[in-house]
């Protein structure tokens, strides 16, 4: 393991309500939750200010409103987060070429491999700088953790939490993990947590006690191994650009997200016995098992497992990949799933991508999400007024939507550049209303802001 905190980790704060917040001045300090507002939706996440009341992400979006009646409720803009994120990304790569995205607000950096920090103060200071250009470009807070391996690195930025920069100093691991719940360290989702409680072990201490043979007698060869040497610190995992590797692999895309557990098992059980049949089709067998799992959010998440020997039995595959579901957290919901097998032999993978050309349906991966409620490039027979998304008026010129209901919808008029704005009624056919496209969060010159004035022509007008 490196010797200098040199691994950074990012995580932007409440993203995307931090984001409704600088687009939406009124709503800057104000309670946040953003979600689904249909009967069965769930919060994505709330402002820190909303997270006062106990309102957290995955939580039942009723659940919320009783909590915070008072806070704003909102609809996910996914392609403004995405735009926004690709902003921040951006920034992460003028640090280095070895940068890991892990979902839309959170990524880890090499920093030495990019020349960019070296020891304790270079690191402190590319921190602290990176910080300073995301609000510069963006207008949003992101915490930064800095440490000598990816674990830690994502342990700081937790506690750097909202706005703020933590390094832990090389030699003072063990110390730091040591207390902590076995849930702080990767790979330890809600079933293996509770697995390993029924066994007394709570802490990472008591897992590092535990020993290496009662940790793989517990959980297997592969997971117990790596926990166990997570326990000690130890954590040699290489931040990488490039996650894709060559391999067999077959995966679903769900249009309606799995909640229940049992079915998400069923479906990789499923996958796995895909995935053999086409290896097996390609006279192939392979080492490492691989689980892809993309959550309701967008974040996706692989695990491996490497046998000793190669192969293409089906229950080898089956079960391998059950194990590695057993330590994703699957709570909120799962859009895709796939397995696949790497390490293959040589000799024979170009046959393979031969043949798996034919049949690319199974493995395409959208890229951009469907979010049914922003359909702006069809218009619906009754137009529709999603709670957030941004408009403008004829008159009163960009804003956003409010509220809508009996025929009616209230929009602000306010900018991300402009003071608060004020709150108008209009028909929900009003022909002067036309959905609008997000404005830059960071006004790049005149002209591109403050259209947001008073004028007349509402049904109603309140503040
Ligand atoms: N997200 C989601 N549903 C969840 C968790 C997250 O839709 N159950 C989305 C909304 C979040 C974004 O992903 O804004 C990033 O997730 P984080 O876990 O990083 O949460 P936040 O950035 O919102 O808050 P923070 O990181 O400050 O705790
Ligand atoms: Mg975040």
């Amino acid at each position: 393991m490196r010797s200098a905190p040199t691994i950074l980790h990012l995580d932007m704060d409440a993203f995307f309500a931090s984001v409704e917040q600088a687009s939406k001045p009124s709503l800057r300090g104000k309670a946040v939750v953003v979600g689904g507002l249909g009967p069965r939706g769930v919060v994505a996440t709330a402002s820190y200010e909303a997270r006062v009341f106990g309102v957290h992400s995955a939580m039942p979006m009723a659940q919320a409103r009783r909590l915070a009646p008072n806070a704003a409720y909102l609809v996910p803009r996914f392609a403004l987060y995405r735009s926004i994120s690709d902003q921040v990304m951006g920034l992460l790569r003028s640090l280095s070429p070895l940068v890991e995205p892990l979902s839309l607000d959170e990524a880890f950096v090499d920093l030495e491999a990019g020349g960019t920090a070296w020891d304790e103060r270079s690191a402190r200071l590319a921190g602290a700088k990176l910080r300073a250009d995301i609000r510069a470009a963006t207008a949003l807070t992101g915490s930064v953790g800095l440490a000598a391996s990816k674990m830690l690195a994502k342990i700081a930025s937790e506690r750097a939490k909202p706005d703020g920069l933590v390094l832990i100093e090389p030699g003072t691991e063990r110390a730091l993990l040591g207390p902590l719940s076995v849930r702080t360290l990767p790979g330890v989702g809600p079933a293996t947590g509770d697995h390993l409680r029924r066994a007394g072990i709570h802490t990472v201490e008591e897992l590092a006690e535990a020993g290496e043979d009662e940790l793989v007698r517990l959980l297997g060869k592969a997971h117990g191994h790596g926990l166990f040497a997570m326990a000690l610190a130890r954590d040699e995992r290489p931040v990488v650009a490039e996650r894709e590797t060559k391999s067999v692999s077959v995966e679903d895309t769900y249009d309606v997200d799995i909640h229940d557990r049992v079915r998400v098992a069923t479906e990789v059980r499923r996958l796995a016995e895909r995935c053999v049949r086409r290896l097996r089709g390609a006279g192939l067998s392979g080492r490492t098992i691989v689980l892809k799992v993309r959550r309701y959010d967008f974040s996706t998440l692989t695990r491996s497992e490497t046998l000793r020997g190669p192969t293409d039995d089906p229950a080898v595959v089956r079960e391998a990949a059950a194990r590695l579901l057993e330590s994703v957290d699957t709570t909120g919901g799962v859009r895709l799933l796939g397995v696949g097998v790497s390490g293959l032999a040589d000799y024979t993978q170009e046959d393979l991508f031969a043949q798996a050309a034919g049949v690319d349906e199974e493995v395409s991966v959208p890229e951009e999400p469907e979010v049914s409620s922003a359909t702006a490039s069809r218009t619906p027979p009754e137009r529709r007024w999603p709670a957030g998304h941004d408009v403008r008026h004829t008159a009163h010129g960009h804003g956003w939507v409010q509220g809508s209901g009996l025929g009616r919808v209230t929009v602000r008029f306010e900018t991300p550049g402009s003071a608060p704005g004020r709150v108008r009624t209009f028909r929900t056919d009003d022909p002067a209303l036309e959905p609008a496209d997000p404005l830059p969060l960071v006004s790049r010159g005149p002209g591109e802001e403050g259209d947001a004035r008073a004028g007349g022509g509402a049904v109603a007008e309140s503040r």
